[in-house]
């Protein structure tokens, strides 16, 4: 077939480096950029057999989120914006690997396998971020796609949650929005104004949130989108990549793990600020309390602002729909309790890695999902936005009903259900807090998260580790858990886990105690569990302090 002889002639123009084998993990192909090209190449094959499986349109997004900018990476988009379904990760590394005169044994493999018409025409949606590799990396993307006869549209710079959208929208043609970047900040802003009108009396102060781009293309799109929201929110950006480099010192990764502000921005005392991370898919918050103290609200406390917000809005609308909330093993524990024991919602806890918080969000008629680190966003089930449409429709409903409805309504409108999005996420926040009339500070008291630390240490197969109990035990190596258990019993309201990375050829570390002495001390404790058990490499875990 003519097509298999471009795919043969292309594909030397992108050679695989020789025994280079890479893993499609838990967010798609990440590594340093210079061994990707080959992989781009390969991944617009894949997307465009995928496309015509599917009889879709498919997203291929170029981008290392929160990673150095030396790295570079790249996920698949399945047709209703969601992460690409686990078999065809399979797929992804059979191909990603395959040596050159092999690849198209590979592809055939694949068309075999899921009987695939290759006379369907296919389409592609591409998007990257800001990284110098950004540019040619995606171009390979356009070589494979255009090899078999694919469509491809090409937005350029997007946010990955922004390339998320597009896809869904083209697939549900129109019926979730318009496909265009315009599209996008009208759906939202459209449904951030309505949902403010509903906070009276708000300062220029109030409406006032400094913004961390993370030097990467959260900042470029918040420009771009800042003329639609002006009127209630103003943005102060700092880090909007005009000098300072992606991800360095900076975005939401930095803030969450080392616990302290970004460099670049100026946080005046009680002020609100946020930071994206570098393909603005997560987002924390954080302020300086009046005694200097560094308070952060992660992706723990989003999650609980927002089911908050959105059960009170269900009991006043008089809607019978279940909320649950789902975390991973990085939870801090006040705020399972807290969600637990106050709130009195269902929480679920699911391995690391958004499509397994996205498949169980979706069990529920709403479902709340983030991660720790700022990655979420809300599932409305069908069956939960259909009652929530008739009872804005209907007209015996009485005002204080009514009121709750729209406001869901709107909710609904700004939440970008096909994944974590930090520009949507931020504006539902500020929207929460106008609408109950919180500062940063409310927010942040509603409960106390315990000192936790999180910590690497590198070892020479991280594969060694075998996690259980969404990852919260370690099955192998032997003698490890058992370790973990007797550390952990030398602290007060301690709880320690280790898992092996998926998008760092590391071990993770994670514990919590009842001071941030303890958590420092049983983390540097477990690392050297993990160092001497499972095969640690290089200089032995110092001790934090
Ligand atoms: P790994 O490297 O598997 O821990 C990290 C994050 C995940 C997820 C992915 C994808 C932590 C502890 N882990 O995964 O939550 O966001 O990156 O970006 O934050
Ligand atoms: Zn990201």
């Amino acid at each position: 077939m003519a097509q298999f002889e471009e795919v043969s002639q292309k594909s030397k123009l992108h050679p695989k480096p020789e025994g280079l084998t890479l893993q499609y993990g838990t967010a798609g192909f990440r590594t340093q950029a210079k061994h990707l090209d080959h992989i781009m190449f390969r991944m617009g094959l894949l997307a465009t057999l995928r496309s015509k499986k599917t009889k879709s349109t498919i997203g291929v997004m170029v981008t290392a989120s929160h990673n150095p900018e030396e790295d570079n990476g790249v996920k698949l988009i399945d047709p209703m914006g969601e992460m690409v379904a686990a078999s065809w990760e399979d797929y992804a590394t059979q191909l990603a690997n395959a040596e050159q005169d092999s690849l198209l044994t590979a592809l055939r493999d694949v068309i075999e396998k899921e009987a695939i018409d290759m006379s369907q025409s296919a389409s592609v949606y591409i998007g990257k971020d800001t990284r110098p590799s950004s540019g040619s990396l995606s171009q390979a993307v356009v070589d494979g796609v255009s090899c078999l006869g694919g469509k491809i549209h090409d937005y350029g710079l997007v946010t990955t949650p922004q390339l998320h959208y597009m896809v869904c929208c083209c697939n549900t043609h129109g019926c979730y929005g318009s496909a265009t970047v315009e599209g996008y900040y009208q759906k939202l802003s459209h449904a951030f104004l309505q949902l403010t009108q509903n906070a009276l009396n708000r300062t220029d102060d109030q409406k006032r949130l400094v913004v961390d781009g993370a030097n990467g293309i959260g900042a470029l799109k918040m420009r771009e989108m800042e003329p639609f929201i002006r009127s209630e929110l103003q943005v102060v950006l700092s880090n909007d990549g005009s000098s300072g480099k992606l991800n360095h010192l900076c975005g939401a990764d930095h803030v969450k793990v080392q616990q302290k502000p970004p460099e670049g921005l100026t946080m005046g005392v009680g002020e609100r600020c946020c930071s994206f991370d570098g393909d603005a898919d997560r987002i924390v918050y954080y302020y300086t309390d009046s005694d200097g103290r560094f308070q952060l609200l992660d992706g723990d406390k989003i999650a609980t602002l927002i089911s908050t917000y959105l059960k009170e809005l269900l009991t006043q609308a008089g809607l019978d729909l279940q909320i649950a909330v789902v975390q991973t093993a990085y939870a801090n524990g006040s705020s399972t309790r807290y969600l637990e024991d106050v709130m009195k919602v269902t929480v679920c806890c699911t391995k690391t890695g958004v499509k397994h918080l996205h498949h169980a969000a979706q069990q529920y008629d709403i479902g709340v999902y983030f991660e720790a680190n700022g990655h979420g966003t809300v599932l409305f089930s069908k069956a939960a936005q259909n009652q929530i449409l008739e009872l804005v429709k209907d007209p015996n409903a009485n005002d204080e009903r009514k009121r709750a409805v729209k406001l869901l309504e709107n909710t609904v409108n700004l939440i970008n259900q096909t994944v974590g999005d930090a520009i949507s996420d931020m504006l539902l926040i500020e929207a929460v807090l106008a609408i109950r009339g919180m500062s940063v500070q409310d927010w942040g008291a509603i409960y106390t998260d315990l000192p936790n630390r999180q910590l690497k240490v590198k070892v020479s197969d991280r594969r060694v580790i075998d996690t259980t109990d969404a990852e919260r035990r370690a099955v192998t190596p032997e003698g490890l858990q058992d370790a973990i258990d007797s550390l952990v019993k030398k602290y007060k309201q301690a709880r320690a886990f280790v898992r092996p990375s998926g998008t760092e050829d590391v071990v993770r570390v994670y514990a919590e105690a009842d001071t941030q002495e303890s958590a420092d001390s049983l983390a540097h404790e477990v690392s050297l569990s993990v160092y001497r058990l499972a095969g640690g490499v290089g200089d032995e875990p110092k001790p934090l302090n």
